[in-house]
């Protein structure tokens, strides 16, 4: 490949800010962890050593670490959860860090982050990390994380099931207004587990009955207007099991449930308030209940459902990401088909190096660059840092060798062709698929 062609790539990568289009951070107005009181209330914005070492991708390295190095004191989930925070993250950086060089995605990527903030990364114990934490300001640390990572918004998770953010935007929904992060509706509960969102619901006083019978529908509908209302989100979400079907005409009660709570509610408030909707699909919740958020799997979904709902609803832009590497793939021709499916992100067990190039190779050349190739899904601010780096040299490299191609071809490419390929990839796409501007803070 010509090298000047790839260093053109990731020098307009490097420039080109991002909007991160699905985390699970929150502005600090949610409520933040303290480094100095670790432990303390429910934070929503968890940032730190001792957060970074407890995010749920090490908690399942740390469990097979400890199984293989004596198959006699296993760990146990049952005492490792009594532990607290500082203890899991003592045992967890031992494990995986001092026992054994840093190798899987999460480790390195902690070390990058850890070089990145000025960090010694081959300390013994954590406490030189946690004596820079605690003298960190949040506030100017947040704006230093983005600019080393490149980011210029921060799109959240927000869940008006979850009891502690619920009474947070009950309480004064302005004070949670930030200029750096923007809020996304995610309501996973009324397709996922409508039995007890029913129930939920009905204590919230909506009128809605198991069966779906009576206002049920429409009450449902009233519920999520009014936190579009409170939330304004850039597009709403749900996660969907593999195995869903979407069939109105279905013989099974709860397909026909699902499809008509899917088809009314959730696309008919997408298409009425003028949003996109994010299905995330292919995650197997609590295969491992023990293990909390680290006890999920995954599994391929059908994509004739993907596509039955894209073809009834051809006004509604659906944001698509398949947690299966095996449905990637068909992910491609689906949005070949239908215009109005934007495949994002290399979602969860495919943010590895390996899955990213895969995936990203396999969209380019199906689908030029009409797609948002990444997301970080980070759960602790200083995971942008890594996750951004990561991709952005992995998505210019593939760029690159498309351009490379097509300038063997005999296609000439400037400079400007590329800063805008790579605004389109890292925001301009997302922009579009919402139908929203983000200004430059
Ligand atoms: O459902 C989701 O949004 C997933 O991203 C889960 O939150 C998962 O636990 C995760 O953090 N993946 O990276
Ligand atoms: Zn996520």
């Amino acid at each position: 490949m010509d090298s000047t062609i790839r260093q053109r790539v990731q020098t307009a990568a490097d420039a080109a800010a991002v909007i991160d289009m699905h985390t699970h951070l929150y502005a600090p107005a949610f409520g933040a962890s303290d480094p100095r009181m670790q432990g303390a209330g429910t934070p929503l914005l968890l940032w730190g050593i001792d957060e970074l070492l407890g995010y749920h991708y090490f908690v399942d390295e740390v469990f097979r670490a400890a199984r293989l190095r004596s198959p006699n004191d296993a760990l146990d989930p049952r005492s490792f959860w009594t532990m607290s925070l500082r203890d899991r993250a003592d045992l967890i950086w031992r494990e995986l860090f001092v026992e054994r060089p840093p190798v899987s995605e999460a480790c390195v990527g902690l070390i990058d982050i850890l070089v990145s903030l000025g960090l010694d990364p081959d300390e013994r114990d954590l406490s030189r990390y946690r004596k820079w934490f605690s003298e960190r300001d949040l506030e100017a640390h947040i704006d230093e994380v983005m600019h080393l990572a490149g980011v210029r918004r921060i799109v959240m998770t927000n869940e008006p099931f979850a009891q502690v953010e619920r009474a947070k935007w009950l309480a004064d929904p302005r004070a949670l207004r930030d200029s750096r992060f923007a809020p996304v509706l995610r309501i996973d509960p009324i397709v996922e587990q409508w039995p007890e969102a029913c129930r939920t619901l009905a204590g919230w006083g909506y009128e809605v009955q198991p069966d779906l019978s009576g206002q049920t529908v429409s009450e449902v509908r009233r519920f999520i207007d009014e936190w579009i209302e409170r939330t304004d989100p850039v597009y709403l979400a749900c996660s969907l099991s593999p195995g869903f079907r979407h069939d109105s005409e279905s013989e099974d009660p709860a397909v026909r449930s699902f499809t008509s709570l899917f088809d009314t509610c959730l696309v008919g408030a997408a298409r009425d308030h003028g949003l996109a909707l994010a299905l995330m699909i292919g995650a197997r919740r609590s295969v491992h209940p023990e293990m909390g958020l680290a006890g999920d799997s995954l599994g391929p979904t059908d994509n004739a459902q993907l596509e039955s709902i894209a073809h009834a609803h051809p006004d509604v832009t659906f944001l698509i990401t398949l947690l299966s590497r095996e449905n990637q793939h068909e992910l491609c021709v689906t949005a070949r088909k239908f215009a109005n499916v934007v495949p994002f992100g290399c979602w969860w067990y495919l943010n590895t190096t390996s899955q990213i190039t895969e995936i990203t190779r396999m969209r380019l050349e199906l689908l030029g660059t009409d797609f948002v190739p990444q997301h970080s899904d980070a759960r602790v601010l200083e995971q942008l840092i890594y996750k951004w780096r990561q991709s952005r040299r992995i998505i210019a490299a593939c760029v690159a060798e498309r351009y490379d191609a097509s300038q063997t071809a005999g296609a000439r490419i400037d400079d400007r062709a590329i800063d805008r390929d790579m605004q389109r990839l890292f925001s301009a796409n997302f922009e579009a698929a919402v139908n929203r501007a983000f200004p430059a803070n």
